[in-house]
């Protein structure tokens, strides 16, 4: 069974909790010590992207989160070189909602031949970045036209197209570090008319507002910025985690 295979039926009883490395900040070392806390947490899968810097780092992040857990290690890719042989699957993403072509397919033609080549898991993915996330690393690299916070229906008219375009998921995207997360309300229109699977993520820090999204719909949430800021990684971890049941 595919790694997408497994999370789409592990996401019918709860959501999967992901927890995201940027590279451009760890160690070999550090990631295995984080990824080995997140598991004994209850985390599910492990994200490894960064827009500025990561592709130095990217190998020993994978290989570092290989030595400290057993958990799939998904690339989240910020650019052409976000590919690495060592992960186990990779989001194909497209940043629908970019005004420059290069980060809606050019990027994506360029990197094609090589996921290909790796004959890596692909997930395909449209990537939408909303307010506030223009501001992020992530949206002024990606030449982001946010989606307005008060406008589900945009975000909604955008995982559509993706969906008649063949894509099966949708990331629904604050922005990391982003003061507010994707408003519930987004997170339940895309829910409510589409078969996607949705990843949400961006400025998720507390229980309540993993548990909020997780009822609007969301199948993944992603914890980055929460995680870095230090503390007790497991115990972060399993406070959010605790609260990813559909029951
Ligand atoms: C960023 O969605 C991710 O691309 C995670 O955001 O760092 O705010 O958790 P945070």
């Amino acid at each position: 069974m595919s790694i997408e295979e497994r999370i789409r039926e592990r996401s019918r009883k709860e959501a999967l909790l992901a927890v995201l490395l940027d590279p451009a900040n760890l160690t070999r070392d550090q990631a295995r010590q984080i990824t080995s806390q997140a598991e004994r947490g209850g985390a599910d899968l492990i994200f490894v992207c960064g827009s500025v810097g990561a592709a130095f780092g990217l190998n020993d992040t994978i290989l570092g989160a290989k030595e400290g857990s057993d958990l799939p290690v998904i690339l989240f890719p910020g650019n052409v070189d976000g590919v690495s042989p060592y992960a186990d699957a990779i989001l194909f993403m497209s940043l629908l909602n970019s005004s420059n072509p290069y980060w809606i397919i050019q990027a994506q033609a360029l990197a094609a031949p090589v996921v290909r080549r790796l004959g890596i898991e692909v997930m395909p993915t449209a990537y939408l970045v909303v307010e506030p996330g223009h501001t992020s690393a992530a949206g002024w690299v990606g030449w982001v036209n946010p989606i307005p916070r008060k406008k589900p229906e945009i975000a909604l008219a955008y995982a559509m197209a993706a969906e008649l375009l063949g894509m099966r998921w949708v990331y629904l995207e604050a922005g990391s570090g982003a003061e507010e997360p994707v408003p519930v309300e987004m997170v339940a229109a895309v829910r409510a008319k589409t078969g996607l699977g949705m990843i949400v993520g961006g400025g998720l820090r507390s229980p309540d507002q993993v548990e909020e999204r997780v009822r609007a719909g969301a199948d993944i949430v992603v914890v980055g910025t929460h995680i870095e800021e230090g503390g007790n990684v497991e115990e972060k971890v399993r406070s959010l985690k605790e609260r990813t049941s559909r029951a």
